[in-house]
């Protein structure tokens, strides 16, 4: 007998609205009463046609997915789902949820995880719905979403136990069917496809040495069983590999603070040969060779100037595309291979149409996050296997292809400054105030610089016509440095307002400067402009990536 659908009332919140990723709040803010439900039954109000169709559910398995996985199965089913896959556990990383939508072709996904962020009892959880394509709804879907949660006055939900989603396997829910898949096998299939594994197998048994700081998050199984599995690294060359609901305590966030200890353990006189790290969701990557942290920025430039020497790319790439705080160190290497460049907001939902219109193939930001046409997410254990491919085919070491990229293209040098947690009205000010002086900047001389251009980045999506304003203010100078002033849509405390830092040098100027030499009068600037200290109170950021 089918258990019958309840349909329970319930109250709108006034404060669900999807950020650059998804809806995150701390956990007590998700656990107050159907808060989760509205969400989810929001999401399913604002799509049409999916009855009988598949959903894929998972999540980074941080504190609270577990219960919220439950929730969202018995929705799904009352709703009119016909079939959900979730992983054992209810684990996939976000870029393993896009691919088994993609492969299974599902309707859509729900994924829940704050990525980066800390998890705990206190600390963040976040849910988001991606689409048909594996990507991240476009920001049409999340307004509709956030439309529709000002409004709800009841939601669908089945009444029946907990379902077990240790058991791989089928069983039924309703008139739907739960499908319990293993979380990393499809992912580490769709790898081979793209590598030369052979090649990186024979690097690693040739006494190839590598560390992978896992982070107590999402990437664990993933690395262990490709990295050490199959592609015959040496025991132990994850670290922190299984995932832990809080991440032990940690923020999941791989940069210089957050990985430190990935990060002294490579700059080491016996450093392991090529060191990275993931985030909480798997879906960001830090690289460090030997001896050199390469920046996010630098990295999209050289996977992409490298990337035809892997097989899934050897046919070469339609295009390339950054996030507008990201550095233009690609743009160099598009030019070069005549070849598309585009410019996006910040968060990954902007590529998609690029990636399904063919005319971008590689994608990446600042923020740690590169990605190919292989899915719809970022992905960071395939941006390490990308640099495993090229330190194989090239035979070089990562600091030797880094410094020869640089004769080549030139330098940019590139940092990102974060005051997290300021008080919001503060941070709005400061941006405010900066765009009310947009106009009248051009020609200011700040210190040694002259501001050449000032705006309020917007985009025109050239694939949908769709236009996305205040995207974050570009002061530009003379010479073509230039810093970049947003506020995070990914913070649950306060703001976090991000201030981007990047100038370049040709490939006949000084390629080995220490990047915050390079940067010091631009970061005078920023602080002379935005008045960061009068109005935050904050003399220094909290981070510097
Ligand atoms: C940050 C990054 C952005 C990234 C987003 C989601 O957003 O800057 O580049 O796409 O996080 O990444 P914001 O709005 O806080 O600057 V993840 O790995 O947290 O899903
Ligand atoms: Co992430």
């Amino acid at each position: 007998m089918t258990p019958p659908i309840k349909i329970v009332a319930t109250k709108p919140y006034t404060d669900q609205k999807p950020g650059t990723s998804g809806l995150r709040k701390k956990v007590p803010h998700f656990q107050q009463p159907n808060y989760v439900q509205n969400f989810l039954q929001s999401i399913f109000d604002s799509l049409e046609g999916f009855g009988g169709k598949t959903l894929v559910i998972g999540g980074d398995g941080r504190f609270f997915n577990r219960e919220v996985i439950q929730i969202a199965l018995k929705m799904a089913a009352a709703n009119g789902f016909g079939r959900v896959l979730v992983g054992r556990g209810g684990l996939l990383s976000t870029p393993a949820a896009s691919n088994v939508i993609r492969q299974h072709r599902a309707f859509g996904g729900i994924i829940l995880s704050a990525s980066h962020n800390p998890g705990g009892p206190t600390e963040d959880f976040g849910i988001k719905y991606n689409t048909g394509n594996g990507g991240p709804a476009p920001e049409r879907i999340t307004e509709a979403i956030f439309e529709r949660t000002k409004e709800i006055e009841d939601y669908r939900i089945l009444d029946v136990p907990d379902l077990d989603l240790d058991r791989p396997g089928v069983q039924p829910l309703g008139a739907m069917t739960v499908e319990v898949i293993d979380p990393v096998a499809d992912y580490a299939a769709l790898m081979e496809t793209l590598f030369d594994f052979p090649a990186i197998k024979a690097m690693f048994a040739g006494g190839f040495r590598m560390a992978f700081d896992a982070m107590s998050a999402i990437t664990g199984p993933y690395a262990t069983e490709i990295l050490e599995g199959r592609l015959g690294a040496a025991r132990g060359t994850v670290r922190n590999g299984t995932p832990l609901p809080d991440f032990g305590g940690h923020h999941p966030d791989p940069n210089l603070v957050h990985a430190k200890a990935l990060y002294d353990d490579m700059m080491a006189p016996d450093a392991p040969d090529f060191g990275a790290a993931s985030d909480g969701d798997g879906d960001r990557n830090l690289i460090i060779g030997r001896g050199i942290f390469i920046t996010p920025s630098d990295s999209l430039a050289m996977l992409a100037a490298n990337a035809h020497l892997a097989p899934g790319y050897a046919a070469g790439l339609a295009g390339i595309a950054r996030s507008m705080p990201t550095s233009a160190a690609a743009d160099r290497v598009a030019e070069k291979l005549g070849i598309g460049i585009y410019e996006t907001p910040t968060g990954w939902k902007f590529f998609g149409n690029l990636l399904d219109a063919g005319m971008a193939t590689i994608c990446g930001e600042e923020s740690a996050g590169t990605g190919s046409n292989h899915v719809r997410e970022k992905d960071g254990l395939w941006a390490v296997l990308l640099w495993l491919n090229i330190l194989a085919a090239r035979k070089e070491p990562a600091k030797a292809i880094a410094e020869a990229h640089w004769r080549e293209y030139g330098r940019n040098y590139y940092a990102r400054h974060d005051y997290e947690g300021i008080d919001s009205d503060a941070a709005n000010g400061l941006v405010d105030a900066l765009r009310a002086r947009l106009a009248s900047l051009p020609g200011t001389k700040v210190g040694p610089l002259t501001v050449a251009a000032a705006d309020d980045f917007a985009y025109h999506d050239p694939v949908d016509g769709s236009t996305s304003a205040k995207q974050g203010i570009r002061v530009l100078f003379e010479g073509g440095s230039r810093v970049v002033f947003r506020l995070s849509g990914t913070g649950t405390s306060g703001a976090t307002l991000r201030v981007y830092i990047e100038a370049y040098e040709p490939p006949t100027g000084a390629l080995d400067l220490a990047v915050s030499d390079a940067l010091a009068d631009l970061i005078a600037a920023a602080e002379t402009l935005a008045q960061i200290k009068e109005r935050t109170g904050r003399s220094e950021p909290d981070v510097v990536t």
